[in-house]
């Protein structure tokens, strides 16, 4: 098996829905889900290539589209900033104020979730600053949803009421349109699928390696 790092459906079968890799622009790799950045747009040295650089007051935008059919999301994270008493959201859904949003984020030093008003500890997993994080997650049977760090199992069922993962902003919560609790740091190599991911996949995701770029006779023997 070659390297899916640049494929926007990974397993062949048509779960892949897009792939934004931040290869010095925001576009998903399919062309289909092109993302608009809010704020600056940066990018810096990723896990693959480059990552999309966050500064705090900034957002990639895919929210004209409909995700609504979205049972997977996985990224890759690394936080710069990572312990303060804000919100620093990686995923965000919708807009703050519907009762379907959720967003995931770092917040003093743990990933939280939010939804509907509660905010959620997700795991005691302690996330540290400047360390690639691989984050995924998965609806699960009952609709609700699981979360893995590192190809690890960290939590089930947060939140339990039915929430959307209809992707709205990478890099931050959407309050009315405005970039709100962003991140800071790096993000890349975001997927979302049509269906749940099992563990063998996810742990393939998490082992994805950049495809060499040449063989030489001398690298080989
Ligand atoms: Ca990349």
């Amino acid at each position: 098996m070659g390297s899916t790092v640049n494929k926007v459906d990974p397993f062949n079968d048509g779960s892949g829905v897009a792939l934004w890799q931040f290869e010095g622009n925001a576009n998903d790799t399919g062309g289909n889900y092109n993302g608009t950045w809010h704020g600056t747009e940066r990018y810096d040295t990723g896990k693959f290539g480059q990552a999309a650089k966050f500064d705090g007051n900034s957002a990639v935008d895919v929210s004209s589209y409909d995700f609504s059919n979205v049972k997977s999301i996985s990224s890759w994270f690394n936080c710069s900033v990572c312990d303060d008493s804000t919100w620093h959201t990686i995923l965000g859904s919708k807009q703050i104020n519907q009762p379907d949003n959720i967003k995931v984020a770092v917040y003093q030093n743990r990933l939280h979730t939010y939804h509907n008003g509660a905010d959620q500890l997700i795991s005691n997993d302690v996330i540290s600053p400047d360390v690639w994080y691989y984050l995924v997650i998965n609806e699960n049977s009952n609709g609700n949803y699981d979360y893995y760090l590192n190809s690890n199992l960290i939590a089930s069922n947060l939140p339990d009421n039915n929430a959307s993962l209809d992707l709205y902003y990478i890099g931050s919560d959407n309050n009315g349109g405005s970039v709100n609790e962003a991140f800071i740091g790096l993000i890349d190599q975001v997927r979302i699928f049509n269906r749940a991911l099992i563990t063998d996949e996810i742990a393939i995701l998490y082992n994805e390696y950049k495809p060499s770029k040449s063989f030489t006779r001398s690298n080989i023997f």
